[in-house]
């Protein structure tokens, strides 16, 4: 099967918010769609109760999700701690293994996890201007690590696909928590 011609186009990043203009989906993810995320359960459902808050958006044009093309979003994490945890993506694998991506780091402060299925994991600050390189097998998650939105674009082969359950069901080895020295990575 050979790759879609696509009309090349042009798109309007905003490099001080992420905001990605004109983009064909936006998905807002708050805090009753990251159940099972955060290490404090009673906390986590005393803020769902209380407003069930948005922690983050991810903005994209859509191109076909096939071999040789690329797809570009960003995402924008509020911030904020459930329990004294910060704000973070749900997290996944490639459904693809075999694919990569990169990260460009654009407004505030962030932390890139990355795990193996092996249990190595790593963990990269980001901040505005930071290329971040997540190699193939690494599942990634972003968090917001300062006191504005983490905003970052990201782009991945188009045939990546994700696979949440692994993370759903067993987690990342390290944790993130806001104290009063800092963030604080815990494994
Ligand atoms: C896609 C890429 C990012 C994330 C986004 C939200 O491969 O890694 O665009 O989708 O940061 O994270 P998640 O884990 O909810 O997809
Ligand atoms: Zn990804």
């Amino acid at each position: 099967m050979s790759t879609t011609l696509l009309a090349p186009f042009a798109l309007s990043l905003d490099l001080d918010s992420g905001a990605l203009e004109p983009h064909t989906t936006r998905i807002e993810r708050r805090l009753s769609s990251l159940g099972g995320a955060f290490a404090d359960d009673a906390a986590f459902a005393a803020l769902v109760a209380a407003g069930d808050p948005l922690v983050y958006a991810v903005e994209q044009y859509d191109v076909p999700e096939e071999t040789g093309q690329l797809i570009c979003c960003t995402t924008v994490i509020e911030p904020g701690t459930v329990g004294g945890e910060l704000y973070m993506t749900k997290g996944h694998f490639h459904a693809d293994r075999d694919t990569g991506e990169v990260y460009v780091g654009l407004r505030g402060r962030g932390c890139l996890l990355l795990a193996t299925e092996d249990g190595e994991h790593a963990e990269l600050p980001m901040e505005r201007g930071t290329l971040a390189y997540v190699p193939p097998r690494w599942a990634h998650r972003t968090v917001n690590t300062g006191d504005v939105p983490f905003a970052f674009l990201a782009v991945y082969p188009g045939q990546a696909g994700h696979d949440y359950g692994a993370i759903e069901s067993k987690g990342f080895p390290q944790r993130v928590f806001g104290t009063s020295g800092g963030p604080e990575v815990r494994t």
